[in-house]
């Protein structure tokens, strides 16, 4: 009995801690945060409410309905915070290329609002980077094919042996179609080593050495425009009358085609026509352009130009010029404070400044590419009228002695003709073995 008077309130004391211990320690002392839900948050979230307010909500929101995906006109999203995906791509990634599916496949849903850049990956637009169309590449280079490849072409029918005549004939075919003296004595000593070393001795395999110095020769690192920035920034030059204003309006058509931002600036003001012919192609091709008046400081058209392309959110800006002698210094130096004033109004601008180069003036073209390159950092040549030259062959002078890569290349006047250099359908569509060729 005394033993009891212990026991009772020893118990009592016992279960009161029990009490305290297990159910005080299990009670959330405050409603639950959930940070991370077990289902992601959809779309919605991208009204600009902060992840934050979330996590103060006790229960979870019911889910909401998504909204309709961004168009590709619309601007920049309201608040965007940095891309959490898919890093920027060196050259402009079509929608639904292979790089652009796997980044939408391996994109995680977030609780943000997704940037501008991820909404257009989702855009669906044909390929940049157009189809191999060995065919339409031929029919353009008709007079090219005409001219040089049917002379080449010539001194190798109902020959099979390789006499000591053959290589000075090529060497003579060369030299007359524009290849240029460097480029044909490199070409001709690769020719006279494989037939010194018994590796070429038939007529056929000098063609195919012939053919595949060719491809040597004009693998550059071309392909078709880089897109490192948004805007980017093109800046286009050229001697008069190359062709500058015609390939900018055919890149516009061409680009906005494709669900891009495009911007022109008519940075030629010394005539009025000229801004004109630019704003005819920026009819026709659905893109704007920033102006300024005749007789305007060109620098200043295209420091405004970049300043509106960024404001815009655009995707490309082409900068157009006015034609100008190569040896004129002060013209000259004109188009390199066009350059500068670009890269004040945006840091790394111009991305890319293109020598528009005409195939039919033949060695010329090399002299107006090397004294151009004295001026503004060039990163590729635009080729035109190549659809208008039975020579041709200046397209490896271009490559073999100015290491600058052909990004397009102009074979007849409208849009579609403009097309992306790419060499191996080049190459197969100038020394195909079709139509007489051995
Ligand atoms: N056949 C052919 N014609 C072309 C090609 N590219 C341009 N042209 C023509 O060449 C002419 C001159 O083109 P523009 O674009 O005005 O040349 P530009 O370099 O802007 O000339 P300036 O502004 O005067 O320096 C136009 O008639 C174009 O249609 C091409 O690849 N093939
Ligand atoms: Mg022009």
């Amino acid at each position: 009995m005394d033993k009891l008077v212990y026991i009772v309130p020893g118990l009592a004391l016992l279960a009161i801690l029990a009490y305290f211990l297990f159910f005080k320690g299990k009670a959330p002392a405050t409603p639950v945060v959930v940070a991370k839900p077990s289902k992601p948050e959809p779309f919605p979230l991208i009204k600009g409410e902060p992840p934050v307010a979330v996590r103060k909500e006790p229960k979870p929101e019911p889910l909401p309905k998504p909204e309709e995906p961004a168009s590709p006109r619309l601007g920049p999203a309201p608040t965007p915070p940095p891309p959490p995906t898919v890093p920027p791509s060196p050259t402009l990634p079509s929608p639904s290329s292979p790089e652009a599916l796997a980044a939408k496949v391996s994109e995680p849903r977030v609780l943000v609002s997704p940037p501008p850049a991820l909404v257009r990956v989702e855009l669906p637009a044909p390929p940049l980077r157009s189809k191999r169309d060995v065919a339409g590449v031929r029919k353009g280079l008709a007079a090219t094919r005409g001219g040089f490849i049917a002379r080449l072409t010539a001194l190798f029918t109902g020959r099979k042996e390789i006499d000591p005549n053959l290589l000075e004939q090529i060497e003579e075919v060369l030299l007359a179609s524009d290849v240029g003296v460097k480029t044909t004595q490199t070409l001709l000593g690769r020719l006279r080593d494989g037939v010194a070393r018994n590796e070429l001795t038939d007529t056929t395999a000098v063609w195919d050495a012939l053919r595949a110095e060719a491809s040597r020769i004009l693998s550059l690192d071309g392909g078709p425009l880089r897109a490192p920035a948004k805007p980017t920034v093109v800046l286009v030059v050229g001697v008069n009358g190359v062709g500058k204003t015609t390939s900018i309006g055919k890149l516009a058509t061409r680009y906005h085609a494709e669900g891009r931002k495009v911007l022109l600036a008519a940075g030629d003001t010394f005539r009025a026509a000229a801004v004109q012919q630019l704003e005819v192609w920026g009819k026709r091709s659905g893109a704007d352009v920033v102006k300024g008046k005749e007789g305007a400081d060109p620098g200043a058209v295209a420091f405004e130009a970049t300043t509106k392309a960024k404001e815009l959110a655009a995707d490309l800006l082409f900068v157009d010029t006015a034609g100008r002698l190569h040896t004129k210094v002060p013209l000259m130096d004109e188009v390199k404070k066009v350059s500068r004033s670009i890269a004040k109004a945006m840091e790394g601008a111009p991305h890319e400044t293109l020598l528009v180069l005409d195939a039919s003036t033949g060695q010329n073209a090399l002299t107006q590419a090397s004294m151009f390159r004295d001026v503004v950092d060039l990163t590729g040549i635009i080729l035109t009228k190549l659809d208008g030259t039975a020579k041709g062959g200046i397209v490896l002078g271009i490559c073999e002695e100015l290491k600058l890569p052909v990004r397009y290349i102009g074979l007849g006047e409208r849009a579609e003709d403009l097309r992306e250099f790419q060499v191996e359908e080049f190459v197969e569509a100038l020394f195909g073995r079709d139509g007489g060729t051995p």
